[in-house]
């Protein structure tokens, strides 16, 4: 599926629709939001369903053929190859709490493998881009993953949800890499976690049950960055993986 037109490149439709999301999201940071669904672990806001609207119909003007599978719903043709996977905001809790952490993650799949990944952090205005075989960038500056070899020198991030088995997992671990590491992190969004540890600012994520759409666009960055990424499906949720991430060199064994 090559362009000929670079402007509608799948890398620029989705770097197109992120930017837009974006400007649809930061002018409602920090104001009063109307709410779709408050749950006792998470938030769902309007504005998470107005920003995979506007992506989704981004992408499907430009590829009107492809899959859309986003947190908030899937659309177009189901039995595409292609298949875009979509985070309108990752960090909603972030996000709902004027906390300024949270990202758009968006990742292209064929045939099943991760072929491009776009996040897009609105507030600092950084976008992490790349594509199969190309190099990661940040804001048009390639980067790498850190270079640390220590555990002990390492800033870790653990994710963490609410379920009670979930949480007790991810409060195991943490306690194991906060003596272990030189700081942990919990920080609320996983897709920028991940770009973190692909432009070297963190070492190494870790979570216990994310869904693909927090991770896809990760996953490729930090790959292509010269990371390493795992995910294990999880055997109590089909929907759900543990993943970790890291620089590929630091030993995160902790047992
Ligand atoms: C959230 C993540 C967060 C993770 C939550 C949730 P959302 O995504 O990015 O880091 O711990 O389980 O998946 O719901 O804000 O898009």
């Amino acid at each position: 599926m090559t362009a000929s037109n670079p402007s509608s490149s799948p890398l620029a439709v989705a770097i197109a629709a992120a930017r837009a999301a974006g400007d649809l999201i930061r002018p409602q940071f920090g104001r009063p939001l109307d709410v779709a669904q408050m749950l006792a672990h998470d938030i769902k806001l309007d504005l998470d369903v107005q920003s995979q609207e506007l992506i989704t119909s981004t992408l499907l003007e430009a590829f009107p053929s492809h899959a859309i599978y986003g947190e908030e719903g899937i659309a177009g043709d189901q039995t595409s190859d292609w298949q875009w996977i979509v985070d309108p905001i990752d960090g909603t809790v972030n996000f709902f709490y004027s906390i300024p952490h949270f990202c758009i993650s968006i990742a292209l799949r064929h045939k099943g493998e991760i072929v491009l990944g776009v996040i897009y952090d609105p507030m600092r205005d950084e976008l992490w881009e790349v594509e199969k075989g190309g190099a990661p960038k940040l804001n048009g500056k390639p980067f790498q993953v850190s270079q640390r070899t220590l555990l002990s020198d390492a800033v870790v991030s653990v994710g963490m949800s609410k379920s009670p088995d979930v949480a007790m997992q991810a409060t195991v671990l943490l306690e194991k890499y906060v003596r272990r590491a030189r700081k942990c992190r919990l920080m609320g969004s996983a897709a920028l976690d991940l770009a973190y540890v692909a432009c070297g600012r963190l070492d190494a994520y870790i979570e216990q049950s994310v869904s693909l759409w927090d991770v896809a666009a990760g996953q490729i960055l930090v790959e292509a960055a010269g990371g390493r990424f795992q995910a294990v499906p999880r055997a109590d949720n089909p929907d759900k993986i543990s993943v970790r991430a890291w620089n590929g060199i630091i030993d995160l064994s902790v047992e």
